[in-house]
């Protein structure tokens, strides 16, 4: 069963499309028809809202995160929207790694929604969007797979264009060219902390350790390159990097310790400042998962 819409403080501005608008992004402007018109912001906003969704005349476009609490790519996607105050639905979705059974109508919406192969795999998380009707669930729904792509979505979807600086990849070229770049080594991290919690032969643990203290240590590098003493991952702006980043320690730095005898924080006290200041936001405290729930979920992928 679909949560209840957990989030509705902020409405999505992504409403009142217009056709004119859509006729306008094309460069068709009525009053004449040929010439190229100049768009307001809110107008250019609309338009690619318009580009994306089809020219349908006003819509109220609403999300669903389809998600598992204990994976850490779709807890990016959580965040994110948390962090944004996107108003939401959400449904946990079943993973074999953690002994649960996937729903197969989710592999088969994603299958139907996205032609590609890949898509066949169902991963969280997924977002659905909109729907003739309106609702997330309905057989028009579209779908958005994939953490990075899902978080910069709600990035823009939630983002007021008059207030650029709340956006999780706010900054300019450069620092936005610097913070896929973090992404991507956080990205490798996270694949490597898994790579030693699924790992069944004990012998190759030293060099799946080794693999994750170096990785470690050039996360580290970068992070002071990028924060130099700022609270979050890129300085003292909480990005879409800390989205990334706070949900892998939340699971790794309990599950890694305990279950594959790695200390994770010992190795990057860094990791171990950011833990602190994400655990005084209230978006990050909505999304963390217990110790608990860590061990119980991460002990069954690491034994299976
Ligand atoms: N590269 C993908 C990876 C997502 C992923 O691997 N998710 C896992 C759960 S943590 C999943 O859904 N696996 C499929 C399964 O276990 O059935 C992303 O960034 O979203």
């Amino acid at each position: 069963m679909a949560d209840a819409f957990v989030n509705s403080a902020a409405g999505s501005p992504w409403t009142g499309t217009s056709a004119p608008a859509a006729l306008a992004a094309r460069g068709v402007c009525r009053e004449a028809p040929g010439r190229k018109v100049r768009l307001t912001r809110t107008a250019q906003v609309r338009c690619v809202s318009a580009q994306v969704f089809g020219p349908r005349e006003v819509q109220t476009q609403t999300v669903k995160l389809y998600y598992n609490r204990l994976c850490p790519y779709a807890a990016r996607t959580w965040l994110a929207l948390e962090e944004k105050k996107v108003s939401y639905d959400k449904q946990q979705i079943g993973l074999t790694v953690f002994g649960e059974e996937k729903q197969a109508w989710f592999v088969d919406a994603i299958a139907k929604s996205i032609p590609v192969n890949r898509s066949k795999l169902g991963t969280v998380p997924a977002l659905s969007i909109l729907g003739a009707n309106g609702s997330p669930d309905s057989d028009s729904a579209r779908f958005l797979v994939g953490s990075a792509i899902t978080a910069e979505f709600v990035d823009d979807f939630g983002s007021d264009p008059a207030a650029p600086d709340l956006m999780l990849r706010h900054g300019n070229p450069l620092e936005r060219a610097e913070l896929r770049y973090l992404l991507s080594e956080i990205d490798v991290l996270l694949s490597r902390c898994n790579a030693l919690i699924v790992n069944k032969n004990p012998s190759n643990d030293v060099e799946l350790k080794d693999k994750i203290s170096e990785q470690l240590e050039d996360v580290e590098a970068l992070l002071e390159l990028n924060s130099y003493d700022g609270k979050y991952c890129m300085g003292d702006f909480f990005t879409l990097a800390d989205c990334a980043m706070a949900p892998l320690i939340n699971r790794f730095a309990v599950a890694l310790p305990e279950l594959r005898s790695y200390k994770l924080l010992d190795r990057c006290h860094r990791l171990e400042q950011l833990d602190v200041s994400y655990s005084a936001r209230p978006a990050y405290l909505a999304i963390r998962v217990s110790n608990e729930e860590v061990l119980e979920k991460y002990g069954y992928k690491a034994r299976r």
